[in-house]
């Protein structure tokens, strides 16, 4: 039986993979999963699996050298899939030095660990041993609005904001890990994602929540600004694919094919908002374009993400499968489904932070 230690698995991406490997493999696989339970972290996520036998929560932070070999040392680990992060970039404009902390230091802490249990003496590595690191294509940094260019997997490197900054020097470190001591690793460089579980701070999810509950819904710039969305289990299954199937040493672009500006994808939630509510609903009253407020511009705020999923398809065969409109049906389904998970959600911190970002 494959033993997985996930990273980060109480948050949005990582809970997502971590219901669709209990659904594709049920008992034939292990997931142990380590988070720290920062305030994107929320054990709700996982309550559906907490009780099967071949699952283990530990809490523990990633920069904490002792446990994480200690996990090393307790579990005979076959692959790391390494979610935990800093995710949200307007907190990293605010507060870049966390987001060293664990998207760097981090990193370093995990390769490290990983390293020294599946090392041996001649500085080859036990067989069938795999690391993948999550990460984002915003590492690539910004293409310009209006040409057919995208991000490849050999496009440089260009981060421009400290979230991107930080995860693009977490993926030099595993490149180096790579390259120095032939450490058994893939990366992945995703586009934004969108689905179930998804913290509010997010652009999705924030713009249902605020239009459901007839608060302004805050567009920054123009709401020109271009992003590839993918919806989550399509990233999930893309991660099992390329660790399984995919060449060890090499990265992989994931995207969904699906480019759109910001202010398209709130037209798309209201309209569907609206289809979706009930007649009697009394929300359907106020879920309009009405509420759309232009706010200040992000800082450094990128114009256009694409990602360009040629490799991934070619070598390895996967596709993303969801199309927006039914992936967005999907998540607001779940939202409406889930209004005690968002009422948690958005409690507690989640009102300072809020005052402090859209209500200076
Ligand atoms: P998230 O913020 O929802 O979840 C992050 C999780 O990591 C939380 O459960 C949190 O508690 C945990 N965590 C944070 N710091 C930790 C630490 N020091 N030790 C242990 N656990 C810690 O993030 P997400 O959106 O699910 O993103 C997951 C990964 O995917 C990140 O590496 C992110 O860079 C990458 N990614 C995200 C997107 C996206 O659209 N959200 C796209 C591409 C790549
Ligand atoms: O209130 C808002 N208003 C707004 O116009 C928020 C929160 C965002 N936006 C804009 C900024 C972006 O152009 O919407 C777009 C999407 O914003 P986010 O959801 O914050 O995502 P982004 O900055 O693109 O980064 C996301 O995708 C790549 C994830 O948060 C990262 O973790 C991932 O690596």
């Amino acid at each position: 039986m494959r033993t997985y230690l996930v990273t980060g698995g109480a948050g949005f991406i990582g809970s997502n993979y971590i219901h669709y490997m209990f659904r594709k493999y049920c008992d034939e696989i292990r997931i142990i999963n380590v988070d720290a339970l920062t305030y994107a972290g929320n054990l709700e996520n996982l309550k559906d699996v907490e009780k099967r036998p071949n699952y283990t929560f530990i809490r523990a932070d990633i920069c904490d050298k002792e446990a994480i070999a200690r996990v090393f040392e307790e579990n005979d680990i076959d692959r790391v899939v390494h979610f935990a992060a800093e995710s949200h970039v307007d907190r990293s404009i605010r507060t870049p030095e966390i987001f060293v902390q664990t998207n760097v230091l981090g990193t370093a802490v995990m390769l490290n660990c990983a390293k020294a249990a599946w090392e041996l003496p001649d500085g080859s590595f036990r067989e069938n041993k795999k690391f993948l690191h999550v990460s984002t294509d915003e590492v690539y940094g910004s293409l310009p609005e209006d040409d057919n260019a995208f991000f490849y997997e050999t496009t440089p490197y260009d981060p421009h904001s400290p979230y991107s900054a930080s995860k693009a020097a977490s993926d030099m470190l595993v490149k180096a890990y790579m390259d120095t001591y032939r450490f058994p690793a893939n990366i992945t460089n995703c586009s934004n994602n969108y689905g179930p579980y998804q913290f509010p701070e997010k652009f999705i999810p924030l713009m249902i929540h605020n239009a459901l509950e007839g608060k302004k819904l805050p567009v920054y710039g123009d709401g020109k600004n271009v992003r590839d969305w993918l919806y989550v289990e399509d990233h999930a299954k893309a991660i099992d694919m390329v660790q399984e199937q995919g060449k060890l040493f090499e990265t992989y672009n994931i995207g969904g094919h699906n480019e759109k500006q910001n202010i398209e994808i709130l037209h798309i939630i209201l309209e569907t908002l609206r289809d979706m509510l009930p007649d009697d609903d009394p929300r359907k009253a106020h879920v309009n374009e009405g509420l759309i407020s232009y706010v200040e511009d992000r800082k450094g705020h990128d114009r256009r993400y694409a990602i360009a999923p040629d490799k991934i398809r070619t070598q390895i065969g996967w596709e993303p499968e969801t199309m927006f409109r039914d992936g967005i049906r999907k998540t607001i389904q779940w939202f409406f489904e889930n209004e005690e998970w968002m009422k948690n959600a958005t409690s507690g911190d989640y009102q300072k932070y809020y005052r402090e970002m859209y209500e200076k």
